[in-house]
């Protein structure tokens, strides 16, 4: 039986909760982050030195980094499958979406989420929100401009890259304050994405 260390609203943890959906695999989950704390105590950090959430527990391997556990999970447990294509070519193009993610999107939009999901209304810099809002803009406009003639980032079918994407992309779309230009490719490929199960389970509930 896996164990993922983690608490279920945060974005890194909800990416490998859904890949386990999508790959029919059974987990025990451990609420650990922000209010339920445990991330930093000794036997957390002994697992896993970042302190940072998620951990995935399989037997005697421990592994953090959302990205990290969410390849693992399909190179281990469905080596075949086409979340995780196995070509070169494909695979390496889903990848630099998952390393994107992390080095350029997070960093972009955390100050945003953080700033309208975990800030109140009077405690806001409206005007650092608003350029931090036109930073993360830019870089959706990079994903609709990529998604035009295609259903899926990469490929023909749903992979770890729609995954990730995705998840951030809830936020994006579920920030009511935020101001949107029309990003019509990217809204047509989410909407596709918002049906599936996992999507439904695990990301689609209120952001908080
Ligand atoms: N790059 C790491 C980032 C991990 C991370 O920063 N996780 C956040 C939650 S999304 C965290 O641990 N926050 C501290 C907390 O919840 O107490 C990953 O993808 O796993």
């Amino acid at each position: 039986m896996l164990t993922i260390w983690g608490r279920a609203n945060s974005v890194n943890v909800q990416k490998v909760l859904w890949c386990c959906e999508e790959l029919g695999l059974a987990y025990d989950r451990i609420d650990a982050g922000l209010q339920f704390g445990r991330n930093n105590e000794p036997d957390y950090l002994a697992m896993n030195p970042t302190g940072r959430i998620p951990t995935l527990v399989d037997g005697d391997f421990v592994l953090w980094e959302s990205n990290s556990i969410i390849r693992y999970l399909a190179m281990q447990y469905a080596p075949d499958s086409a979340l995780y294509p196995a070509g070169p070519k494909v695979r390496a193009s889903a990848d630099r979406w998952l390393d994107w993610s992390l080095s350029t999107l997070q960093p972009a939009e955390r100050p945003v989420f953080w700033g309208y999901i975990r800030t109140s209304a009077a405690d806001r810099d409206a005007a650092q929100l608003a350029a931090a809002a036109s930073e993360v803009e830019k870089l959706w406009r990079v994903v609709d401009a990529h998604l035009k003639g295609r259903d899926y980032l990469e490929g023909d079918t749903f992979t770890l890259a729609d995954l990730v994407i995705a998840a951030y992309a809830r936020r994006w779309f579920g920030i009511a304050e935020l101001v949107r230009p029309a990003l019509p490719e990217l809204e047509r490929w989410y909407v596709g994405i918002t049906q599936r199960a996992g999507f439904q389970r695990y990301v689609s509930h209120a952001l908080t």
